[in-house]
């Protein structure tokens, strides 16, 4: 730390000490009439309250654990509004300018997206598993006017940025530091130096500008070659939020572990998001490790009120924390006793979504902690829609019934109707229950479509592809075709075969054939989904080769790594003499998946 970055940090914690210690008096006497809540309950208005509105409130309970220490909500406030009045400057208060960002899975991510809310800007988060040309496309494509990230990413952010009129922020570490809990040795410090971090509450654009504007751009693949940015409102946040805390019964006294990358809806709405809004606490680790997740969820002499008491993951990490499980402790009953008995009574809530739970995995996480796995369905677009119950039985394989606030509906195309293009209803369901129009009275499938305040607007710039992923009359067509029977939902699978769901991570099959046909070696090329137990399908490639030349794994993964995310490079190949079309030109990928293998069956 130079010496000048050495004095503002201590200036900076002196003064936010002396500020905090200052205000502790006169905060027991305000009342937060425009919150309409308390630290004791939380209550949900018509007015939309950003996330950093309710932290307020909270002050100085500790709101986040990183790796390097514990933050309070009044903290995070602080740093967000420090660093907000810098966003305005160059971009001015309330412009719903893009602000692009690519930071470490700790409070620098947190202050940094409270940063843009308070200034009134969309926030896009990015993720260092994409590759520049991929960061390169999300920063064109949303025009973002000022990217922020880390020291140690500028030698591929700086490129992308040279010759552009965007603003390059270096997140200031100092403003991670103000956001820590004051450690008593520093606050005894003097110094005199005085600073105005204005009123806390007043933080953000005035009026009703939360209620109309826009927050969060996330990236999703889709059936088209290049990914789509879902715009989520401050509205479509605050709605999603309040769902999942009133169905899973979210408390001031809940810890989250979270292990889940932040740039989709499952890590920040679900795991970041619900504990801050309710005045929990969210331990954040850098990133997922099956052993960093076992030593905290099972950590020896820790207080209840320090204890991790929730955890929603991806089925694949589920997998992957049952595979550390068998290979390190299944020889030492104690352990296991151990880790059965402080699961089952110390963890309140263990969630799984973001791709099918195969039945094995449910059923061994129940033999290892107790648990029955919550689970639940979702999507960018329109944040989580089913969930198995939190109290009553929660059923394999199904995803339960609408979570509060939203409303589903079947429908499917009737051939031998005269009107094609109006889909007949099947099932329309919300959280109280739902209806049957069909006289069937066995299981009825459909596509699933669903409506409410927490479904997104519209893609970015992308006009066509939004009107297409609506009804005429307002609903938003998910793409998931979904069983009803005895009251519940089950997910069957996406309608279009293009779309791979692994780890977690939906990849469009087209966006990787586009990817791969660069190689120089390859002629023709298909892409397909694969069953795979720890990764629920994996990305495979069928290649045609150039006559006269060879074509191994790594170096087609060395190859595609230079344009998709990680996660999105086929981990199979297999190369065949020609890939059979039918006359259209079109391919029959279910077809070939059966034929070439045919031994992955589905869990
Ligand atoms: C990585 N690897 C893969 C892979 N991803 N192999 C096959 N298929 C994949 N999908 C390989 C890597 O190349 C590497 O290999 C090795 O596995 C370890 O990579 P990693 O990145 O370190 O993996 P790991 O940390 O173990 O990550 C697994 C994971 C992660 C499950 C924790 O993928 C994850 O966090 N997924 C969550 C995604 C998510 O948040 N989805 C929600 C979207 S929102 P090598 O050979 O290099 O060692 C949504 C809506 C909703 O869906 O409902 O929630
Ligand atoms: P994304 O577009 O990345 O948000 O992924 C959303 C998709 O994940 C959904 O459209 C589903 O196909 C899939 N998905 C989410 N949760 C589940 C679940 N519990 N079971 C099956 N599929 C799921």
């Amino acid at each position: 730390m130079s010496s000048i970055i050495r004095r503002r940090f201590r200036v900076f914690i002196n003064s936010v000490t002396r500020y905090q210690k200052s205000i502790t008096f006169k905060r027991k006497q305000q009342t937060f009439a425009a919150l309409n809540s308390t630290t004791e309950t939380h209550q949900v208005t018509n007015d939309v309250v950003p996330v950093f509105k309710h932290a307020a409130q909270y002050s100085d309970r500790t709101a986040l654990r990183d790796l390097h220490g514990d933050y309070t909500y009044r903290g995070l406030l602080l740093s967000a509004k420090q660093f907000a009045n810098e966003l305005n400057e160059i971009l001015g208060e309330g412009t719903q300018e893009r602000v692009a960002f690519l930071l470490p899975n700790d409070a620098s991510y947190v202050i940094t997206q409270w940063a843009c809310w308070i200034s009134g800007q969309i926030a896009i988060p990015l993720n260092d598993q994409h590759p520049p040309t991929v960061l390169d496309y999300y920063i064109k494509d949303s025009d973002a006017k000022v990217f922020i990230t880390t020291q140690e990413h500028l030698p591929v952010v700086e490129p992308l940025l040279a010759k552009t009129k965007r603003h390059l922020i270096v997140f200031d570490n100092v403003l991670r530091s103000i956001a820590m809990k004051v450690d008593e040795k520093v606050a005894n410090n003097k110094d005199d130096s005085q600073h105005d971090f204005g009123n806390l509450i007043d933080a953000g654009v005035t009026g009703d500008f939360y209620n109309k504007s826009d927050a969060l751009i996330i990236y999703t693949s889709g059936t088209t070659s290049k990914p789509k940015g879902v715009v989520l409102s401050h509205k479509n946040i605050y709605t999603q939020v309040n769902s999942l805390i009133s169905a899973w019964n979210h408390t001031d006294k809940d810890i989250f572990l979270h292990t889940l990358p932040l740039h989709h809806v499952h890590g920040i709405i679900n795991v970041l998001l619900c504990p801050l809004y309710v005045g929990g606490r969210c331990v954040i680790l850098p990133k997922f490790s099956a052993s960093g997740v076992w030593s905290e969820l099972t950590a020896v002499n820790l207080q209840n009120t320090d204890r991790i008491n929730v955890f929603a993951a991806v089925p694949t990490t589920y997998k992957k924390l049952i595979d550390e499980y068998d290979q390190l402790f299944t020889k030492n009953n104690k352990i296991k006793e151990y880790i059965y008995n402080v699961c089952s009574t110390k963890i309140r809530l263990m969630i799984s979504g973001s791709a099918p739970l195969p039945k094995p995995i449910f059923d061994r996480w129940e033999e290892i902690t107790g648990h029955r796995l919550l689970e639940r369905y979702g999507m960018s677009e329109a944040g989580m829609m089913l969930s198995n119950p939190l109290e009553g039985e929660r059923i394999t394989g199904t995803v339960g019934t609408p979570l509060p606030g939203v409303e589903v509906r079947l429908t499917r195309f009737q051939s031998n109707k005269s009107e094609k293009n109006e889909p007949k209803v099947l099932v329309h369901g919300n959280a109280k229950s739902s209806q049957v129009f069909t006289s069937s009275t066995n299981s009825i499938i459909g596509d699933l479509q669903v409506k409410g305040d927490a479904v997104f607007k519209y893609y970015w710039n992308k006009p066509e592809a939004t009107k297409e992923s609506f009804t005429k009359d307002g609903w938003f067509k998910t793409g998931d075709t979904v069983m009803y029977e005895n009251g519940i939902y089950k997910i069957l699978g996406r309608s279009s075969v293009d779309i791979i769901k692994s780890g977690g991570y939906k990849i469009s099959a087209l966006e990787v054939e586009t990817a791969i046909l660069g190689h120089p070696n390859i002629v023709d090329c298909i892409v397909v989904g694969v069953d795979d137990l720890t990764w629920g399908q994996k990305v495979a490639a069928i290649v045609v080769l150039k006559e006269g030349t060879q074509l191994i794994l790594s170096e087609l993964r060395e190859f595609a790594k230079k344009t998709l995310p990680a996660y999105s490079v086929p981990t199979i190949l297999k190369v065949v003499n020609k890939i059979t079309k039918n006359n259209m030109g079109k391919v029959n990928k279910t077809q070939i998946v059966h034929l070439l293998f045919p031994k992955e069956t589905k869990s």
